[in-house]
C-alpha cells in the first residue's frame, strides 16, 4: 500500500538532491507524488512566498507558525489526502517536523501550541516514515550558501540553526517513525545509505 514519506533536515543538507533518488526508488512500487512544504498547492505556494521573502513587515513568530499550518491545511486536503486515497505514494520535502524544529526550537515557541495545531490540522494524516538528513549546521549552510541570495530563514544566525538541529535530533530520538541519515558524508555515501535502508523497508 502506498505511504506518506517526509524528508526533513535543516538548510542545505541535501533534501531536494535526495528527493529525486527516493522518488526513483519508490517509482518501482507505484505512482509517486512529489511535493513540498510550505507549498504544494497554488494557495500554499503563495503563503510560502509570504513566509520566505524578506519584507519590512516580517511575520512575528505566532503569525509565522499559523501561516505554516494554514499552508499545511490546504496542502493536506487538496493534495496529500487525495493522492493517498488514489493509492499514490506521497513524498514531501518537509512537514510538521520542520515546524517543531524551526518554530518550536528555533523560535523557542515550545511544542504545546504546535502539537495542538497538528492535532487540529492533521490528526488523521501522519507520515508513515520521516527521513531526517542530519549534518552540522555549518556544513548545510555552506552548501546552501553556494547558491542564490539567502531567503528570510537562511538569513538567521548560527545559533538559530543550532537550536533547529537540536529540535530535529530530539524528535528523531523519541519517534520510531524517524530515521537519521548522516548527510555530512559525500553524496554517493549518503545515497547508498538511503537506498539500502529504503529498499530494506520497502
Ligand atoms: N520552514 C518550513 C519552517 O520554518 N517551518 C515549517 O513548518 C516548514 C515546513 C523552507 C524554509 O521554511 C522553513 C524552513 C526553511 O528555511 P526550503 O527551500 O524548503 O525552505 O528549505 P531549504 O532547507 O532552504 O532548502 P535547500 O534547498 O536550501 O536545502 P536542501 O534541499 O536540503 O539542499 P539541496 O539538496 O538543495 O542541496 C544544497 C547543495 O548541497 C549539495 C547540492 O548539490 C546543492 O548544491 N549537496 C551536497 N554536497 C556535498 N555532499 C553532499 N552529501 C551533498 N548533498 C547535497
Amino acid at each position: 500500500m502506498a505511504k506518506f514519506i517526509v524528508l526533513e533536515g535543516s538548510e542545505g543538507v541535501g533534501k531536494s538532491t535526495n528527493l529525486a533518488l527516493i522518488a526513483d526508488i519508490l517509482a518501482a512500487h507505484g505512482d509517486v507524488v512529489q511535493t513540498r512544504e510550505p507549498g504544494g498547492t497554488p494557495l500554499a505556494e503563495s503563503i510560502r512566498q509570504l513566509l520566505l521573502s524578506k519584507q519590512e513587515d516580517a511575520p512575528v513568530p505566532l503569525a509565522e507558525l499559523l501561516l505554516m499550518f494554514a499552508a499545511r491545511a490546504q496542502h493536506i486536503e487538496k493534495k496529500i489526502k487525495p493522492a493517498l486515497a488514489q493509492g499514490q505514494w506521497v513524498l514531501c520535502d518537509r512537514f510538521t517536523g520542520s515546524t517543531r524544529a524551526y518554530q518550536g526550537f528555533g523560535r523557542e515557541m515550545g511544542l504545546q501550541a504546535i502539537d495542538q495545531l497538528a492535532e487540529l490540522v492533521h490528526s488523521d494524516c501522519q507520515p508513515d516514515l520521516v527521513i531526517y538528513l542530519d549534518a552540522p549546521v555549518e556544513v548545510g549552510l555552506q552548501r546552501a550558501g553556494q547558491r542564490s541570495q539567502p531567503d528570510r530563514f537562511e538569513s538567521e544566525k548560527l545559533e538559530f540553526f543550532n537550536k533547529v538541529r537540536q529540535g530535529y535530533l530530539a524528535q528523531a530520538e523519541t519517534d520510531p517513525s524517524w530515521w537519521v541519515i548522516d548527510a555530512s558524508q559525500p553524496l554517493a555515501k549518503v545515497q547508498s545509505d538511503l537506498r539500502t535502508k529504503l529498499e530494506d523497508w520497502l
